[in-house]
């Protein structure tokens, strides 16, 4: 085909090696900093002591808890893909995260440094987070919750939800966090699915400087859901809220009178911690169930090996939400298993000001940041002098995740947040592994950005074509997991069937994760997207991911999001919806320029063959962009199912944008 420089490697292909040689064209490599890798929590030796040992390895990891009963099993993998890990051990979460550490003498230390939106505050000391669960646990022992039961959880961030999860885990109930942004009919099936017989939630939270009522939701779910006895209520906003007698009871009231002393019960490391459902492609959502021992071995691990975490004197900020798997990852479980200190925010990074989130870091002396690409790129559109008005300079370590970060946002956070000096963590993972599998270590990795590099000690992961055959440095092709690791999903809630058709059935013993990607010349791995919105065009794969970067990376274009349309001649085309920054005007010269940069970036297949400026892009509320959406407006069909997504009034901006947009063939 006509200028079509696109290297085919084989099936299964993402990515041509011309495009990657351009991702890394000047070579950038960034050591780690001399005094942060001196000084290590994990330094190089751990791969070669977890490839000598893997089993070893992670049964050492599982030392990092406190074990009622000690495990002497590491792995039973005698039955797959049902893995159990630690089987013979007993231990209890909760007790993990709060009670050790103040029975080793660091009660006064804080906890969490709660942030309102409104700008109110409070420090949690472990000492008290300790009788606040325990006051928690005794509640949902008098509320009738039992060891095995499920409790759904619909919260803002406020400390409330991580004492309603710890003290579901110090009873031995699975909690079912539902995001408080979901709709009353997404809550319904959840807590239908999980069969839950609780319910706790708030009145509301603050979002963009306003209460935003949170119980008529769950009020209009549990009337769908007989099954549930009773709702928990937090007092958040004051605001009027409709209370049903006998069932509903106020959590300042019930736990508030409870006795703070409660003894922890050791469970099973097999006995199910939590269910988050996770959307799948069509369908019903997934509930993904995580167990405790092997959950919390490998949420600890990572969490002090790839933030290098230093209990006594970091202070740790993840800005997800909890309501997602990385808030129960790391802001719940792996951060309070090591005793961190964390800041926990309850709103949103523009409220009341764009500054807001670097305010908080100045405030509190963050020393470690976790947050997404998507909000890097929004805080790269609002422009680097908002940043530059706070002092960052606490910060010593960086990550990412949630999507591929492309090299353009990457570098940016290095320099305007990082100050040129913080190591990045470009961590993959996913809801199914629990914890982070594939990401640099700050204080051994020299850093390439873009790239998450390579699995952590003690994980296996790789890069297959099509036939399952692990590709060679240079090839692109299929994210797998080779061997199965602490924290995997032990199954989908209620449908094992489904669990091995959709994880394990692609590829012979190998996990399958959805995600295609591409191995560099040294064996790093780029993750390039969700395998189904890879784009077949003219018979060459090419990757969402790559063209959205390649458009990013022209100074006009704060976001992109591409997707293939259904094309008589090229089976499928590229349409890209572009978000220009502030001075950016919207014309065909722009247009033009934006469709050559892509080529000379990428090659001329790349060429979207329509560009379209946006003023927003839609979302899922944990700030993934929905592709889907966009494919129904590219392909003038009726919009799909809009429940995930942050603000459905973005899909109505959007496709009256379509009839001005700018083609080419
Ligand atoms: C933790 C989380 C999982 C999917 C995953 C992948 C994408 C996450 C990434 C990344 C490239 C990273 N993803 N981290 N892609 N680089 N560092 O996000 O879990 O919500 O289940 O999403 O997110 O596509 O398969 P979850």
């Amino acid at each position: 085909m006509p200028g079509d420089t696109t290297d085919t490697l084989g099936k299964g292909d993402v990515v041509s090696n011309e495009s990657l040689a351009n991702l890394l064209k000047e070579e950038r490599r960034f050591a780690p900093p001399a005094d942060l890798a001196a000084a290590a929590n994990v330094t190089g030796a751990a791969y070669a002591q977890a490839d000598a040992d893997r089993l070893g390895f992670w049964a050492e990891q599982a030392r990092r808890l406190t074990w009622d009963t000690e495990p002497t099993e590491t792995l039973d993998w005698t039955n797959p893909p049902f893995a159990k890990w630690f089987a013979d051990g007993k231990l209890n979460v909760a007790y993990n995260c709060v009670d050790r550490h103040v029975e080793a003498g660091n009660g006064d230390r804080v906890a969490i440094h709660f942030e309102g939106e409104p700008g109110d505050s409070r420090s949690i000391t472990y000492a008290e987070l300790k009788d606040e669960v325990s006051r928690a646990a005794n509640a949902l022992t008098e509320l009738g919750v039992q060891a095995g039961d499920r409790v759904a959880v619909y919260l803002p961030m406020i400390p409330e939800a991580v004492v309603a999860m710890l003290a579901c885990a110090r009873v031995g109930a699975a909690h079912s966090v539902v995001f408080g942004g979901f709709s009353a009919d997404a809550v319904a099936s959840r807590i239908q699915d999980a069969d839950a017989k609780l319910v706790i939630t708030a009145d509301g939270g603050y979002r963009r400087g306003k209460p935003s009522a949170l119980k008529p939701a769950i009020d209009e779910a549990v009337a769908k859901c007989p099954q549930v006895e009773h709702v928990l209520v937090v007092r958040r906003t004051g605001q009027d809220t409709a209370f049903t007698e006998g069932r509903d009871v106020w959590w300042d009231e019930i736990v508030g009178r409870q006795s703070a002393e409660h003894a922890p019960q050791a469970f099973d490391a097999e006995h199910p911690l939590f269910i988050l459902y996770t959307s799948g492609t069509t369908g019903k959502p997934k509930g993904i169930l995580h167990t405790s021992g092997g959950y919390l071995t490998q949420a600890s691990y990572t969490h002090h090996a790839v933030f290098d975490l230093k209990p006594e004197s970091d202070v740790y900020w993840c800005t997800a939400d909890i309501g997602w798997v990385t808030g129960h990852s790391y802001i719940v479980y792996g951060p309070l298993a090591n005793g961190a200190t964390q800041v926990m925010y309850e709103g949103t990074p523009d409220t009341p000001h764009q500054g807001r989130f670097w305010e908080v870091v100045q405030k509190y002396g963050v020393t470690v940041l976790y947050t997404a690409p998507t909000a890097i790129r929004t805080f790269m559109k609002w422009g680097d002098d908002i940043p530059a008005k706070f002092d960052l300079s606490s910060l010593r370590v960086l990550g990412s995740v949630g999507e591929p970060i492309n090299p353009e946002a990457w570098v940016w956070y290095r320099k305007h947040i990082g100050g040129d000096r913080c190591p990045i963590v470009d961590t993959w993972w996913q809801t199914e592994t629990g914890a982070m599998m594939i990401s640099p270590l700050p204080g051994v990795t020299a850093t390439k950005p873009g790239s998450a590099q390579r699995a952590l000690p003690g994980i296996g992961a790789t890069v297959v074509d099509d036939e399952g055959h692990e590709v060679p440095n240079g090839g692109g092709g299929y994210l797998v997991l080779t061997e199965p690791w602490p924290s995997m999903l032990r199954t989908i809630w209620g449908d094992d069937q489904r669990f091995v058709d959709t994880y394990w059935s692609r590829f012979e013993g190998k996990y399958f994760a959805g995600d295609g990607a591409k191995k560099d010349d040294d064996g790093d791995i780029w993750l390039l997207g969700r395998v189904d919105d890879v784009m077949l065009v003219s018979g060459h794969n090419i990757s969402t991911t790559e063209v959205e970067s390649a458009l990013v990376s022209h100074p006009s274009v704060a976001e992109a999001a591409v997707v293939g349309a259904k094309d008589e001649t090229t089976g499928q085309a590229i349409v890209a919806f572009v978000i220009l920054r502030g001075s950016a005007s919207e014309t065909d010269t722009l247009v033009g320029e934006l469709r050559n940069h892509v080529g000379a970036t990428l090659g001329p297949i790349a060429k979207p063959k329509r560009i379209v400026p946006v003023q927003e892009l839609p979302k899922t509320r944990s700030g993934k962009i929905m592709r889907r959406l966009l494919r129904d407006v590219a392909e003038d069909r009726a919009v799909g199912d809009v429940t995930t997504l942050a603000d459905s009034s973005v899909m109505d901006l959007i496709q009256n944008k379509l009839p001005s947009a700018s083609s080419e063939d």
